[in-house]
């Protein structure tokens, strides 16, 4: 295992060493190429040898949405779940590694359903097995949105640790998927189609990180600006794009200007919390609840007041066919028109497809066949 982690070290130490300039862009990209290739290696023997024991904990999906909660052992996790869902169901305690199992459970909130999923602490080394480790970031990466809880005395550092974790196994925060196509083609070499102005990367990189995959006849559409490390990113898969916020916790402890110190050196949106104390956690809430970016849909069954009492929650960018499969299994089968009311009409009780695109607050009505 130690050769893997040399040889990573190893190229990491010469891009460290390389002055980034555009002479020296397409060596970097090779040199990239090479240390993805390396961790995944690593990552299939680590699994292949099971010593990070199973993919992740058996956690049942439920709810609207899901989310983790990732950090370091005694940040207060557990503290905060209990808080969130206003149960007392993880065991909380003043030692290290109180949790040791994933522990779901459910938050209300404006009518949705929101898993929080409890962790247990990860710490250095974690995405290579240590610890649990492989099984809390499996976890993690089946979120819809992770919060990436660190205590204030250690924020800074452990967030740095997390961050690199999280990227080892393949979770990108707060980016969105790059727009990239690869075709294989039997002759041609590589043709490159690029729709977006590309100002990171240039066709020469392109294709020496291609061939760096063995790629030598394809054709790709490029419909991002996207860099060296998410072109590689897409010929390795297997990446999970996922949004996070940092919730900093124990603030009861601080003074105001040394939470405000501590904030403003962390690069990504935040939140300072007291999970024991309860401060500022409707506001928490409510930014999960924005940042799972839910939208309501008030259902009128056909030839009926809508119900607007309760709204059916689900993703925003969810079309009619995403509705009918929330509602029963044989509605997208059965489905014959829909009727809107909404903003995501022009016209009041507009007859729509089941491609049809639903916006917050929207009024449906779904027709089947057999009415
Ligand atoms: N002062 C203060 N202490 C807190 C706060 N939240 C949690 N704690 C304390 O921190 C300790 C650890 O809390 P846990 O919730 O068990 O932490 P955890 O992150 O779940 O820990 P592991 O399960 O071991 O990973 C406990 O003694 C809590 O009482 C807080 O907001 N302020
Ligand atoms: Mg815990």
């Amino acid at each position: 295992m130690s050769t893997f982690q040399d040889q990573i070290k190893e190229l990491e130490d010469q891009i460290k060493r390389t002055k980034i300039n555009k002479a020296t862009e397409k060596h970097v990209g090779l040199l990239k190429a090479k240390i993805a290739r390396l961790k995944r290696e690593q990552q299939d023997r680590l699994m292949g040898g099971g010593s990070g024991g199973g993919d992740g904990y058996d956690v049942k999906k439920s709810g609207d949405s899901s989310v983790a909660l990732i950090g370091l052992p005694s940040v207060g996790k557990s503290t905060l779940l209990n808080q969130l869902i206003n149960q007392k169901i993880s065991q909380v305690g003043s030692y290290a590694f109180t949790t040791l199992e994933a522990i779901p459970g459910i938050m209300s909130y404006e009518g949705a359903s929101i898993q929080i999923i409890d962790l247990p602490g990860i710490i250095s080394g974690a995405s290579k097995g240590k610890g649990q480790g492989k099984r809390v970031l499996g976890v993690a990466r089946g979120a819809d949105l992770l919060l990436i809880v660190l205590d204030v005395f250690s924020a800074l550092h452990h967030f740095e640790l997390i961050i690199n974790e999280l990227s080892y196994v393949g979770i990108r925060l707060n980016q969105e998927a790059p727009d990239v196509v690869i075709k294989k083609t039997n002759r041609g070499g590589i043709g490159i189609a690029s729709l977006k102005i590309l100002t990171k990367i240039d066709d020469s990189t392109i294709k020496s990180i291609m061939n760096e995959y063995r790629l030598i006849n394809a054709n790709i559409t490029i419909r991002s600006d996207i860099s060296d490390d998410q072109l590689i990113d897409v010929l390795e898969g297997n990446r999970v794009y996922i949004p996070a916020f940092i919730v900093l916790n124990k603030i009861d402890l601080v003074s105001d200007l040394e939470l405000r110190e501590v904030k403003e050196k962390l690069n990504m949106k935040n939140i300072g919390i007291s999970a024991e104390s309860g401060k500022n956690i409707d506001e928490l809430k409510k930014i999960i609840f924005n940042y799972l970016s839910l939208i309501r849909i008030y259902l009128k069954p056909y030839g009926m007041e809508a119900d607007f009492e309760e709204p059916l929650i689900i993703r925003n960018g969810a079309d009619v066919g995403d509705v009918c499969d929330k509602l029963h299994n044989s509605f997208r089968k059965e489905f014959h028109y829909a009727r809107v009311w909404g903003k995501s009409v022009k016209h009041s009780g507009q007859k729509v497809s089941i491609k049809h695109k639903m916006e917050d607050g929207d009024v449906l009505t779904i027709v089947r066949k057999t009415n």
